[in-house]
């Protein structure tokens, strides 16, 4: 059975890099439908069913830039079987701010923190098996530029993609937060699958029109947002905002050794 998998990141998290090594002179290369980006897909090396699409490099799924809408939309409608999601091991902390929607996709992922070999040369010290587990995916470590790691990487995409097995996030957001999302996913149409519902919830709390325009029947929820926002004494987006910030800092904090801080207020 062929699957696809996805590949998607950060801009400059290195994944032409990735992308090129995994694929070789095996690519296809267009635009997406409508729009000037550009669209690459590819076969994996030494697997004739396994296609790898080359999404445009993005730091959000929030649908503000063409390339956000397009990598987006793919997600949701094609609904790959699997995301291996590249990150900058030496930016950890911005890049996972795209991971952790990502996660919510309710495909599954594997992360391949690359720049390994800087990271290393740099004296810091990601622990990736904590990252892993706090992250509620495979973790794995590489260097695109000189191929460690990425045949690793793309034997585990290709083994959860055939398995069609996405875990659930690990991660909630406050217990305020959560109690809306839930009530929201109540108002979602039976007809969104499980893994999605969670996905959608998030985004009509965040008032995504794009997405409401997806939604043969968008719901009215405007009550929960307003009741919440009221609670929180902030917009619906910022809470969400705010609330994977320091998500993230707490996965930071245990799994990112720094050699050198890197304090600028010394000086
Ligand atoms: C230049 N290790 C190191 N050290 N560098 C890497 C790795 C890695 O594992 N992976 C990628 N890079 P893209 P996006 C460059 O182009 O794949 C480097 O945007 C340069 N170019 O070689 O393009 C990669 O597709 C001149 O670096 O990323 C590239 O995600 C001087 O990271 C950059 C130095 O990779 C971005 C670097 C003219």
């Amino acid at each position: 059975m062929s699957v696809k998998i996805a590949l998607a990141g950060n801009p400059n998290s290195g994944k032409t890099t990735l992308f090129n090594a995994l694929t070789g002179s095996n690519q296809f290369v267009g635009n997406w439908p409508g729009v000037t980006v550009e669209k690459k897909e590819g076969k994996l090396k030494g697997h004739k069913d396994v296609v790898i699409m080359d999404l445009p490099g993005i730091y959000s799924l929030s649908p503000y830039t063409l390339e956000e809408v397009v990598a987006r939309n793919y997600l949701i409608n094609e609904r790959p079987d699997a995301i291996l999601n590249i990150v900058d091991g030496t930016n950890l902390e911005r890049n996972l701010y795209l991971s952790t929607q990502l996660m919510e996709l309710g495909i599954p992922v594997i992360m391949a923190v690359n720049m390994m070999d800087v990271v290393r040369k740099n004296g810091d010290i990601i622990h990736m098996k904590q990252l892993g587990r706090k992250l509620g995916c495979e973790v794995v470590e590489i260097s695109a530029l000189k191929g460690e790691g990425i045949d690793v990487a793309a034997e585990k995409a290709v083994k959860i993609a055939r398995g069609k097995y996405a875990e659930a996030p690990v991660h909630k957001f406050s217990e305020a937060v959560e109690r809306g999302l839930e009530e929201i996913e109540t108002y979602l149409s039976p007809a969104i699958q499980e893994e999605q519902r969670r996905f959608y919830a998030i985004k009509l709390f965040e008032r995504d029109d794009k997405i409401k325009g997806n939604l043969a029947a968008a719901p009215d929820v405007e009550h929960i947002i307003d009741r919440l926002e009221k609670e929180e004494d902030d917009d619906a987006e910022s809470i969400i905002t705010n609330e994977r910030y320091s998500y993230i800092t707490s996965i930071i904090d245990g799994c990112y050794q720094r050699k050198y801080k890197g304090d600028m207020s010394a000086s």
